[in-house]
């Protein structure tokens, strides 16, 4: 799996606005937000999509998503929000580290693009 801007956020050398930081997953402010609240939540290893993921990691995805709850709770999206794990070209995925989207503090719409 090639390096990618994430590897470089997990080790500091890019500067970004934390939220959750653990032994398995960093939650940061996206760079290009597109709602108020945009906020992506990696896990620490390198895994490069959805499409790469197997059966013993379930765990970590789960991790994922319940810290993607936790920081949409502290950052007050009380009346909703939206998860989004891009995948692949198709699925508009455009840096290959896995990642859940947080996105709220406005109506979004649906469907997506
Ligand atoms: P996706 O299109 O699903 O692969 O989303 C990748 C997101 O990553 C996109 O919303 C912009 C964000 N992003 C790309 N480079 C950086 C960066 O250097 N810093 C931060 N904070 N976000 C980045």
């Amino acid at each position: 799996m090639a390096e990618t801007v994430f590897a470089k956020i997990i080790r500091g050398e890019i500067p970004a606005r934390i939220e959750h930081d653990d032994d398995l997953c960093l939650a940061f402010h996206d760079v290009a937000p597109q709602a108020p609240v945009h906020v992506l939540v990696i896990p620490k290893r390198p895994i490069e999509s959805l499409a790469g993921v197997a059966a013993d990691d379930a765990a970590l995805l789960g991790h994922l998503v319940v810290v993607a709850t936790q920081v949409a709770r502290r950052l007050g999206l009380d009346s909703g929000y939206r998860l989004v794990v891009n995948c692949g070209p198709d699925g508009g995925q455009s840096v290959d580290h896995l990642h859940v989207h947080v996105l709220g503090g406005r109506r979004l719409g649906w469907p997506p693009g």
